[in-house]
């Protein structure tokens, strides 16, 4: 069972997804980093940023869940892959030419920086900030790594795996097998099974209904309540320690506006999503302030961005949208969601809604918001 032809089968599954897995992570970064200073300065390696478009609505809904998603059910399959070459990571003497020591190298880089994506992705999820360096800056460097690997990994296997998968089988045996335990066709069901298993365990906080409860990959919120509010909260207003008292005001430049002076301007409703980079996503309906009106209000009638500011301290503290994000007609700040005055768990008084932006930059309990002339 342990061979080439196992081995391969596998290796064709992960040459199809983790191509989709590297570049819609890569596309996240270029969605979530600009003005927040994610990744780090990691010198060449910086992507070409462009502005993250606000069209289709649901584009970082759809990069940021195939990312996190088909990442989360490919763990069975490259833990499979893996079992089916142990011995061969495991053979001796481990060095027999210059060749073969190089094929090596660059598979201890391929296993360790796959690895190293797995265990900080899946924590991510699970954990705010475990680690002792920066999980968007360790992640997109362990990215690279793994994109030079992989490419390199391909170019040295694909011959042996075109060979295994057309050859007789009589050519891949190994030379004294032990009696096999299990079917080819067990072993992928075996898999098979993993990958859905997995896929269940995830997509339940994305569907909602009695899926949620089995969202066991994707803990945050999972019970949020029933009604209007009663999708996914990322931090609640306790945990985040914000009161919001009586004399909250919304600051624009020189202005100050009450709530109820925000609830008598024109209302925009809009269905859009929340998309966080943790791996769930939902779709509301919020009410609320166009951002482009309020622009207006502030006398900057087409800013080139805008700084929001939040009641909260910390790293949500700041969030910068960029012109179109703010230009957009379905960019609000919003009130109220799905008819009902927002929870103080989704961000009440007023957060910011906007179309394919990364549910992190939809800033909850906002507290100002300055439209500027410069990027
Ligand atoms: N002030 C503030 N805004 C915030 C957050 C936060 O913790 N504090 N979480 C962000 C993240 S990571 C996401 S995914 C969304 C989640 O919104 P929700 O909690 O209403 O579902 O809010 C964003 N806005
Ligand atoms: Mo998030």
């Amino acid at each position: 069972m342990r061979g080439p032809w196992l081995t391969s089968v596998l290796g064709v599954v992960l040459l199809a997804c983790l191509p989709v897995v590297l570049v819609t992570g890569l596309l996240d970064y270029v969605a979530y980093g600009p003005h927040q200073g994610i990744p780090a300065d990691v010198g060449l390696l910086h992507l070409p940023v462009f502005d993250w478009p606000t069209r289709p609505a649901w584009l970082f809904r759809l990069t940021q869940g195939l990312h996190v998603g088909l990442g989360l059910v490919l763990v069975p399959v490259v833990l499979a892959k893996l079992w089916s070459v142990i011995p061969k990571l495991f053979a001796w003497p481990p060095i027999s030419s210059p060749a073969q020591a190089l094929e090596r190298l660059t598979l201890l880089l391929l296993v360790g920086s796959i690895l190293f994506e797995i265990v900080t992705g899946v924590l991510n999820i699970q954990y705010d900030y475990a680690f002792g360096f920066s999980f968007y800056t360790g992640h997109y460097l362990g990215a690279w790594v793994f994109l030079a690997s992989f490419i390199a990994h391909v170019a040295l296997k694909l011959p042996t795996a075109v060979r295994a998968l057309r050859g007789s089988r009589a050519d891949e045996k190994a030379e004294d097998p032990a009696p096999a335990t299990m079917s080819r066709r067990g072993a992928l069901a075996t898999v098979g099974g993993g990958v859905l298993l997995v896929g269940v365990l995830t997509a339940g906080q994305t569907i909602g209904g009695p899926l949620r409860d089995l969202a066991f990959l994707l803990p945050r919120g999972r019970q949020p309540g029933d009604g209007p509010n009663g999708f996914p909260v990322n931090r609640t207003a306790a945990a985040a320690r914000v009161v919001v008292g009586e004399d909250w005001r919304l600051t624009l430049g020189a202005l100050n506006l009450t709530r109820d002076e925000l609830l008598a301007l024109p209302q925009h409703t809009a269905r859009l999503p929340i998309a966080c980079v943790e791996g769930w996503s939902t779709v509301q309906t919020w009410t609320g302030v166009p951002l482009r009106d309020l622009a207006k209000l502030a006398g900057v009638s087409e800013p080139e961005s805008a700084l929001v500011t939040s009641v909260e301290q910390g790293p949500f503290a700041q969030a910068i949208l960029n012109a179109g994000q703010v230009a957009d007609p379905d960019a609000v700040l919003a009130l109220r969601v799905n008819g009902a005055d927002l929870s103080p768990d989704h961000g009440f008084p007023a957060r910011i809604i906007v179309p394919a932006l990364p549910g992190v930059r939809c800033t909850k309990w906002v507290r100002s918001i300055e439209f500027r002339r410069t990027p």
